[in-house]
């Protein structure tokens, strides 16, 4: 087979994968080979794969640390990394011999096996799998890179749905099970305080003592690259009470305070904020914040220490990615470590500070962008309000000096708002404290320029403001998840896999064999049956069978009224009533559709969860309705995760990218399916919504009559849209309705539309995180890659 021999792995030949397999069922997990069940199965190969990866992990560092190349740090408060298993077989190559020796034990199904590992939820949405691509890329592209976030026990919630549709939580503790994927380093362990006080010695230094000190510990992943040896590593820091517990308290006769303090330890890596694109400014997530920052800072300059280079010389060791505003607590505290506990004078500190740290904007939206009170700074980081303070003050007088009494400019530039409180600006403060700022779409760049961070542009120069449009991983997202067509693929382009997946742009060699029928009818059926797998899973999990000729319409993403999931079902609806207007003859010319949606809301997001709420009752009504047959179907796919995504995005036809004009940073689902965004102009229009979209207006009176159940229930969803109509659902609804006549249009012509699909996929090539990354580490890190032979 292709790649055997680059790999210095405990065991590769087919016969020595049974027997480390046998053995872990044997040890690992202590029980008769004999006797075991999927998921024993599963995790006894798991731990078999996984001394391959420690192998593979533990040469790679130590080139790393014999080379002594400069290294990138990508900190990130969420990677959103699903599951391992088949991921890491295939980066190794082997999953055709570990699937040979599960047959042997017994195992004939290895999909099943695989099935039984838990998705590693530790993220939201976007920014949280955008993460999970990188750091895939980064090892793949052999690039010494690793990321730093937080261990939560509990992941994103898992979203059930209640009987009369709406979304209900219910906790995620995926560490219940064994995690074979990281690597407990108790030896690998820093204190980091909280509270206490700050004193100040000197105009620059200052001794902050006191407060609460907790241990953070160093919980290891390895992250294999595609085809490579290199491996790299993905560090999470698990919250432990200083000493198990609370020794004073003990000795005064207290045992209950004593446990209870070591739970307020604890509780930092309790669980995942399951907020997206919404700012909500609980003490808790800033003790989180700076907790992981603190850590991962604490250890680099560690590791860069040990070089025993001088700190003059730490921007040419060490590159640290600000992934959104999240760790910007990281720029202070680099600060603090360098003046107060390493004698840098102040000024050359912050001279290696902004060469050290690089800032990716996610979002324009308001009410996302980070601000945290004062007074909670003052009382949680004492320290760090003050160099904020004393930064904010030196970079005010440089403003003041090159626009002289300009008091407005002044008061926006601030990264303190003034008013009662004063809140600090995260979004400023990394900007300062940064050589580079990026957005994540050619558009949103511009927007970042032009609009947040219009002041900054100014002062600093249009070069420090970037670009680096997003990618996706065709690792997980074509080859692991797409089999099908990641043969069809390889047999038409060469015959070698490795050759495009770790190359996208030659996906374009695609196009030669655009006209060719017999590869239309093999494009054509991998599609089939990607619909028929995913009608599959979801007989099986809702009892609902889907029409697999019909268009497969999707839009998953998390629930948020800028992303317009309501106009979505707002057009179901009335594509429901049209076709009930239709004689029999009118109806079966209809294009079938089977409508999805998959997504969470915040838990705390009224809106989100009234809309969800709607698009379930509208199903129902839809799905019993036997008119409807077969011609339309509408579901909500409940607790749309990774691993559902990747049953559900090879079986679209089409992906609904409709937000609201300027809203959406990137978006990289919309990379996922390879289809394009719908995009229209905007305007507003203060009159009424019958004069606005007669056909919208009658969609909304149908509902408040009540044909989806209770219509009061859906009063203020539907206020939104007549009143305000802040996303302007109204202005776009009849241009929605007639893109979506485009698409039937297209739909029916079965050659022209299966050649729109290959040369999606061939044009693709850009948006693999592989060129993203290599941007990154060119224009934003100055690193290189370092390969393992
Ligand atoms: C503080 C609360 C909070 C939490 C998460 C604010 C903002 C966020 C994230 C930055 C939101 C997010 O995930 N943004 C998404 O980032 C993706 C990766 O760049 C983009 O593709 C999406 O368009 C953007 O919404």
């Amino acid at each position: 087979s292709v790649w055997k021999s680059g790999l210095r792995a405990v065991e590769t030949e087919e016969t020595s994968i049974t027997k480390s397999i046998v053995h872990h069922v044997q040890t690992t997990i202590a029980r008769q080979a004999y006797n075991i069940d999927e998921e024993g199965a599963y995790r006894a190969i798991a731990y078999s794969v996984r001394d391959n990866l420690i192998v593979n992990w533990n040469d790679t560092q130590m080139l790393y640390t014999r080379k002594a190349p400069k290294r990138a740090y990508y900190l990130s408060l969420e990677f959103l990394m699903g599951r391992t298993l088949d991921n890491a077989l295939l980066n190794l190559g082997l999953k055709e011999d570990y699937q040979k020796a599960a047959r042997k034990l017994g195992f004939e199904d290895f999909e099943e096996l695989v099935e039984s590992e838990r998705d590693a939820a530790l993220g939201n949405g976007g920014l949280g799998r955008l993460a999970a691509c990188y750091i895939d890329s980064g090892a793949t592209c052999e690039l010494p890179l690793w990321g730093y976030g937080l261990r939560y026990h509990y992941g994103m919630f898992w979203q059930q749905i209640s009987t009369d549709g709406s979304q209900v939580e219910a906790p995620d503790p995926w560490l219940n099970h064994a995690n074979p994927w990281e690597v407990h380093r108790p030896d690998v362990s820093y204190l980091v305080r909280f509270y206490g006080h700050a004193e100040r010695i000197g105009d620059s230094k200052a001794i902050w003592s006191g407060g609460q000190e907790v241990m953070a510990v160093a919980y290891d992943v390895p992250i294999p690259g595609s085809y490579t040896r290199n491996t790299n590593n993905l560090r999470l820091w698990d919250a432990k009470p200083k000493r198990g517990f609370d020794l004073n308290s003990f000795n005064a006769g207290d045992y209950e305070k004593a446990v209870e303090s070591s739970n307020s330890a604890e509780a930092l890596t309790r669980v995942l904020y399951p907020n997206d694109n919404h700012m909500v400014g609980k003490e808790l997530r800033l003790k989180q914040q700076y907790f992981w920052t603190a850590a991962s800072l604490a250890d680099i300059t560690r590791r860069f220490k040990q070089l025993g280079e001088p700190f003059s010389k730490f921007h040419e060791y060490v590159a640290i990615q600000l992934n959104d505003t999240h760790p910007t607590i990281a720029v202070p505290e680099l600060m603090r470590i360098f003046v107060d506990e390493e004698d840098i004078p102040w000024d050359q500190a912050w001279e290696i500070t902004q060469k050290v740290f690089g800032y990716t904007n996610h979002t324009v939206l308001p009410e996302a962008l980070e601000k945290w009170p004062v007074p909670l700074f003052q009382h949680l980081l004492p320290r760090h309000l003050q160099i904020i303070f004393d930064l904010n003050h030196s970079f005010l007088q440089a403003v003041e000096k090159k626009w002289p009494n300009d008091r407005d400019r002044l008061t926006r530039m601030s990264l303190i708002q003034e008013g009662f409180p004063q809140y600090i600006r995260m979004a400023y403060l990394a900007v300062i404290g940064s050589h580079k700022v990026n957005g994540v779409a050619e558009l949103h760049s511009e927007l970042v320029r032009t609009t947040i961070m219009k002041d900054f542009v100014d002062f600093y120069g249009p070069s420090k403001f970037g670009n680096v449009t997003n990618g996706i991983t065709p690792r997980r997202w074509l080859d692991q998840c797409n089999p099908g067509l990641s043969s069809l693929i390889t047999e038409t382009l060469g015959g070698d896999k490795t050759k495009w997946l770790k190359d996208l742009s030659k996906l374009e060699g695609l196009l030669s064999h655009i006209d060719d029928p017999a590869f239309q009818k093999k494009w054509a059926d991998v599609k089939l049956q990607n619909k028929q797998r995913f009608a599959q899973f979801i007989e099986q999990t809702m009892g609902v069978k889907l029409n697999t000729s019909a268009l497969f319409d999707v839009q998953v993403k998390r629930l948020h009224e800028y992303k317009r999931q309501s106009l979505n079902i707002l057009g179901v609806i009335h594509r429901y009533l049209t076709i009930k207007s239709l004689n029999a003859e009118e109806r079966a010319k209809v294009v079938p559709r089977v409508v999805l949606f998959g997504g969470k809301a915040a838990p705390g997001y009224y809106m989100a969860k009234l809309v969800i709420r709607l698009i379930n009752n509208v199903a129902k009504v839809i799905n019993a309705d036997p008119d409807l047959q077969g011609i339309l179907t509408v579901l909500f796919v409940p607790d749309y995760s990774v691993s559902v995504a990747e049953l559900l995005i090879p079986a679209s036809d089409i992906s609904e990218h409709i937000s609201t004009a300027g809203t959406e940073a990137s978006g990289t689902s919309n990379m996922k399916f390879c289809f394009e965004d719908l995009r229209y102009n905007h305007q507003y229009h203060p009159t009424s919504l019958e004069e606005r979209s007669p056909a919208l207006a009658v969609v909304c009176k149908v509902i408040a009559e009540g044909r989806f159940g209770d219509g009061s229930i859906y009063e203020p969803f539907l206020n939104t849209i007549r009143t305000g109509d802040y996303y302007l659902v109204s202005d776009d609804f009849d241009s929605y309705l007639e893109a979506q006549k485009m698409v039937d249009t297209a739909y029916q012509d079965k050659v022209s539309w299966v050649k729109k699909s290959i040369t999606t996929t061939a044009k693709m090539g850009k948006f693999s995180s592989d060129r993203a990354i290599m941007n990154y580490a060119e224009e934003y890190w100055n690193i290189e890659p370092v390969k393992l032979n």
